[in-house]
């Protein structure tokens, strides 16, 4: 019988050779994978270089639990290579739990601010009582969140005062996150990179109809904006005007397609140039934020067709992005989804009639493939 030290001698000389194979056997099998080329790859010496730039988030304290698995993605899928900064954005005091968790999940600097008062309450022009009365009806009418006051706040906020955070200042892109969506594809680039290399202004994921029933009035609202300053419009028969993306009869009525603001990722100084401010200042006089029930995504949205040129709008093709109900995986080429991706592109919504993104392509004149931003080497 061999006695035991013996045996755990072998066993330890034993071990390097194992090791040794295993690496070769990794590095045999790594060959077999096709190697992606960048075109936006990390500098060679290790550094990182980041833009000037975060992601931005409202949410309250209850919202932690949804919010870690979110972060935990993003952070596996991306942000562990670039270490970007979390704005966490509150009409209420954030707790200390809160903190602790999301700078616990975070590889970036974590930034937690309450909102000011005039970004929350209602502005001094705005009918209370006509603001509940509508509430009540548009909720007994069955229209999504159309009972909701904290919703109409949440939306203004959006539209007109995230961007002039304090907090935000010191940024000048963005990408809006929210608790409970997922990223369902390595993103291995910069999306921020590619934002200020292409100067884009906006990018998008998901687009959809809006519900007819929240905005009634906000078309009409934005066409006395266009005749008031026609100095921040592009013009309609501009080649570089979007604005057939979201008319279908030459501005009389709204087609109601909006890019779904849940993700964005988007230059700061566009939302806070005069031409947007004015806008937004024009939207919000009018009051259907609280006397309707205008989203942020269309008002943006209608900004975006509006103010930037064709090219300046990026579709983020290549991330996988779901919101309940509705997911964006890639479908082409086949590579991204096999093998970066853990969503079905069978189920992505682009190609549903509810979507807006084939419309959006055409009048571009691009393909989604046209939008991948990482290629595969020959
Ligand atoms: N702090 C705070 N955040 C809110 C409030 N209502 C909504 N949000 C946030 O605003 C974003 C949009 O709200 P959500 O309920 O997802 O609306 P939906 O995406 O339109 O269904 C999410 O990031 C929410 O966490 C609120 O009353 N307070
Ligand atoms: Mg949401």
């Amino acid at each position: 019988m061999i006695p035991a030290r013996y045996g755990r001698i072998g066993l330890l000389s034993f071990l390097p050779i194992c090791l040794l194979l295993i690496t070769y056997y990794g590095m045999l099998r790594k060959k077999d994978y096709t190697a992606y080329q960048y075109d936006y790859d990390h500098p060679k010496d290790g550094s990182i270089q980041r833009e000037n730039a975060a992601f931005v988030l409202l949410v309250r304290n209850e919202d932690l639990n949804d919010l870690r698995e979110t972060m935990q993605m993003l952070e596996d899928r991306f942000n562990k290579k670039y270490h970007y900064p979390y704005v966490f954005l509150n009409n209420e005091p954030f707790d200390d739990k809160f903190r602790e968790y999301t700078t616990g999940l975070s590889s970036g600097k974590t930034y937690y601010g309450q909102l000011t008062p005039e970004m929350w309450t209602y502005p001094d022009w705005i009918d209370q009582e006509k603001a509940r009365l509508s509430r009540e009806k548009m909720n007994a009418e069955g229209v999504i969140y159309g009972g909701l006051e904290s919703y109409r706040h949440m939306c203004r906020f959006q539209s007109g005062f995230f961007f002039r955070h304090p907090l935000m200042k010191q940024f000048d892109y963005y990408w809006r996150v929210e608790p409970h969506v997922k990223f369902n594809c390595d993103i291995d680039y910069d999306p921020f990179r590619v934002m200020k290399e292409k100067d884009l202004k906006y990018g998008f994921a998901i687009s959809l109809t809006e519900y007819g029933n929240t905005v009634p009035t906000l078309w009409d609202t934005v066409k006395e904006f266009i005749q008031q300053y026609p100095q921040h419009i592009i013009p309609a028969n501009s080649s570089d005007s979007l604005m057939r993306w979201i008319t279908n009869d030459d501005g009389a009525s709204y087609n109601l397609c909006h890019f779904w603001s849940n993700f964005e990722i988007a230059s700061l100084s566009w939302l806070r140039s005069q031409a947007y401010l004015d806008y937004f200042n024009h939207l919000d006089k009018a009051g259907g934020f609280f006397y309707e029930r205008w989203g942020d995504a269309p008002v943006h949205s209608i900004a975006a067709a509006l103010m930037l040129k064709k090219s300046e709008v990026h579709f983020f093709y290549d991330m996988g992005y779901y919101h309940n109900p509705f997911k964006h995986c890639p479908t082409e080429p086949e590579w991204l989804s096999v093998e970066k991706c853990s969503c079905d592109p069978t189920d992505s919504i682009d190609k549903n009639s509810w979507s807006c993104t084939s419309q959006f392509l055409q009048l571009v004149g691009k393909t989604g493939k046209d939008f991948v931003i990482t290629q595969r080497s020959k």
